[in-house]
């Protein structure tokens, strides 16, 4: 009878449909779209456009966009700044960040598109959103478009860039939500035709592992190298903020910054490749955190039962604490 019962469930039970596949012709689509818009600087008309157009790319998916706004004094002049966040929810509310600029450099001289710089990153995270809004993940996915990564004077120096990210981890400081952000995974320029990403020196080393060892099981290890340089981006509020994040940027492309940062410099193949490593490096990624969540439930529970009063826990508390920061900075120091 259970046996009966137990088969009529299993076959009563309608088997979850496979999470849609990273699709490049969509993603290409975004890109051209992006790039359609023209110039895309923040504080524009036009990034207002292209804020319009991911939101409703994200109400076709039934997905809500929500938005952090704020003016900012900037060395040149003063700018309304908006963060676009879609949250697709898990198992546990602990989230998984993917982020990615959507403005572009403001150029006087020159007419800058940014195909690479600021539309594969916005095209690429449109299409993950349609990748994710139906997969059963363990952890709450938020995608992140960020404004302000560009600096607005020419050169990239002080606080004159990377206004998005620094105003987003800020807020979530304050508002207590930077706790939930366990892993953060920026993509940058990842539109080269001619792709060639290397491991960032400054990125969180067990995260930028399970990418490269994904790219290189899929034999992808030709656009993600192994050799390593060291890059200040919108991951380092992240990092500073202690949540593990990593840059997938291709920085080695000849018309960066340039006007020839436009179509015939990027390709649905470079967008294809990224999504494949990303997406293929997820579980691994959830696998990861929730060892180390179990890990530290255990070290919690242990410390707990050695007994004694709330005093002498609170004391050994401290201890393990301490010594699990001079651990930390021990190995910072010895990498
Ligand atoms: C990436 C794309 N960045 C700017 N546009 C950040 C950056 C600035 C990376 C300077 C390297 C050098
Ligand atoms: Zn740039």
């Amino acid at each position: 009878m259970i046996a009966t019962l137990l088969a009529f469930t299993l076959h009563a039970q309608p088997a979850a449909p496979p999470a849609p596949k990273f699709d490049a012709g969509k993603a290409w689509d975004h890109l051209r779209q992006l790039v359609a818009i023209g110039p895309r600087p923040s504080g524009s008309a036009a990034i207002e456009q292209t804020r319009k157009y991911i939101k409703n790319q994200m109400d076709a998916f039934g997905l809500a966009v929500t938005e952090q706004a704020w003016d900012e004094q900037t060395p040149i002049d003063k700018i309304h700044l908006v963060n676009l966040s879609v949250v697709i929810p898990g198992a546990r509310k602990e989230r998984i960040v993917f982020a990615g600029h959507y403005d572009t450099k403001l150029f006087r001289d020159f007419r800058f598109v940014g195909a690479s710089d600021g539309a594969s990153s916005a095209a690429f995270l449109i299409e993950l959103a349609r990748v994710l809004k139906t997969r059963k993940s363990p952890y709450t996915i938020e995608l992140l478009f960020l404004d302000g990564e560009e600096a607005r004077l020419p050169e990239w120096n002080g606080t004159d860039n990377t206004y998005g990210s620094r105003h987003y981890v800020e807020a979530a400081k304050h508002d207590g939500s930077i706790g939930s952000l366990k892993a953060m995974i920026l993509v940058d320029m990842i539109g080269d035709r001619d792709l060639d990403i290397r491991r960032d020196a400054n990125s969180t080393p067990w995260l930028t592992d399970i990418i490269w060892a994904t790219a290189k099981h899929q034999d992808l290890d030709d656009y993600f190298l192994a050799d390593s340089t060291r890059i200040e981006d919108d991951h380092l509020p992240f990092l500073s903020a202690g949540v593990p994040s990593v840059d997938i940027i291709d920085l080695d492309y000849d018309a960066w910054h340039t006007a020839k940062d436009n179509l015939d410099a990027v390709s649905a193949r470079s967008l294809q490749v990224v999504g494949d490593v990303v997406l293929g490096s997820l579980p691994a990624i959830e696998a990861h955190l929730i060892k180390q969540s179990q890990l530290a439930l255990v070290r919690k529970t242990t410390l707990k039962r050695r007994g004694g009063s709330r005093k002498e826990y609170t004391i050994r508390l401290i201890a393990h604490r301490r010594h699990k920061k001079l651990s930390a900075v021990s190995h910072q120091l010895s990498n």
